[in-house]
């Protein structure tokens, strides 16, 4: 006799525009550190899911590139319609913005999610950054006023004691069904995709501006032999200027990215891990249906 008492299972998309802590927030609730995360915009750029089961409950979170305006490349172009392609199998819309701030982005994102019809939680992020309390109240007034938002969560991603309350929540939308995966699983990607990802982070981590997005991480070997893991993986970049710069002198960037993505990677694998890393040109990637195909930007 099954004895085990009813499970809820559903999907959780996160979607908003570029940088307000999406991928913060699903890193934060899984308690791992799966999901690159960067003080610059436009740092994800795939749909990823993150599996937290809690009891009889299966959370399913849908993180996505952040949804932006002036796609002109083909590479914005498909971020964006990965992240409103997801809105579909969405159980309950988390729509997250930054405390304070409503720009023409959050507009627009908006507008995708006056099409969906399940229920949207407007999550209020950083709040943290607020020094004026007060201010956040005839913000938030504002803000319920633009849509029939199910829930209105201020929170800031770093702290438990939010997560823990949007968490609570979050649970009266999860429908009653069998789980998806498995209890213990984390993600539906391989530790290869995630290397790629954490490899990218300590790039748009350590490079000025506009650099990190002419940046694409292709691991070409991930072995897993009883010493730990040895991972080698080229960076593509546009032009040969740029290869110098992520080299850096005496390959010291290269070295520094090396050093940090190993640390975050064996976070994850639980065993010494040890990052190759090797820089090549791939004029105007950026824009090349097959190239982009190759670095997995395609689909999803
Ligand atoms: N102060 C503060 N910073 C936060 C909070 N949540 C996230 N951040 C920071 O905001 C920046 C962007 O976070 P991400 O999680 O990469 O944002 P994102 O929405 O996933 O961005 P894209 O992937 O580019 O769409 C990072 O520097 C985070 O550390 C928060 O609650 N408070
Ligand atoms: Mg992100």
């Amino acid at each position: 006799m099954n004895n085990r008492a009813t499970t809820h299972s559903g999907h959780v998309v996160i979607v908003g525009r570029p940088n307000v802590g999406k991928s913060t927030l699903m890193n934060h609730v899984l308690g791992v550190h799966l999901a690159a995360t960067t003080p610059k915009p436009q740092t994800t750029r795939n749909r990823i899911l993150g599996i937290h089961t809690d009891g009889n409950y299966q959370l399913v979170f849908v993180d996505t590139p952040g949804i932006h305006l002036n796609a002109k490349k083909l590479l914005n172009r498909r971020l964006n319609k990965t992240a409103i392609g997801t809105l579909a199998e969405g159980d309950v819309i988390v729509f997250m913005v930054e405390a304070g701030n409503w720009t023409d982005e959050d507009a627009r994102v908006l507008d995708y999610l006056r099409e969906v019809s399940v229920p949207v939680i407007l999550v209020v992020n950083k709040v943290d950054r607020v020094a004026d309390k007060e201010t956040l109240l005839p913000y938030l007034s504002d803000l319920s006023q633009r849509h029939a938002f199910a829930e209105i969560i201020p929170m800031s991603a770093f702290r438990q004691r939010d997560i823990d309350y949007f968490l609570g929540k979050l649970k009266n939308f999860i429908p009653e069904r069998s789980f998806e995966f498995d209890e213990d699983d984390m993600t539906d990607r391989s530790m290869r995709f995630i290397a790629a990802e954490l490899i990218r982070e300590q790039l748009m981590n350590s490079l000025a501006q506009e650099l990190p997005y002419a940046l694409a991480v292709e691991i070409e070997a991930y072995e897993e032999g009883p010493k730990g893991v040895t991972i080698s993986a080229a960076i593509h970049v546009e032009r040969e200027g740029q290869k110098r710069i992520v080299i850096g002198k005496k390959g010291e960037m290269l070295k520094k990215v090396g050093m940090e993505s190993r640390r975050r990677i064996a976070g994850i694998v639980g065993v010494p891990v040890h990052v190759k890393l090797w820089v090549k040109v791939k004029e105007g990637w950026t824009d090349n249906p097959r190239l982009l195909e190759r670095f997995n930007l395609d689909r999803d």
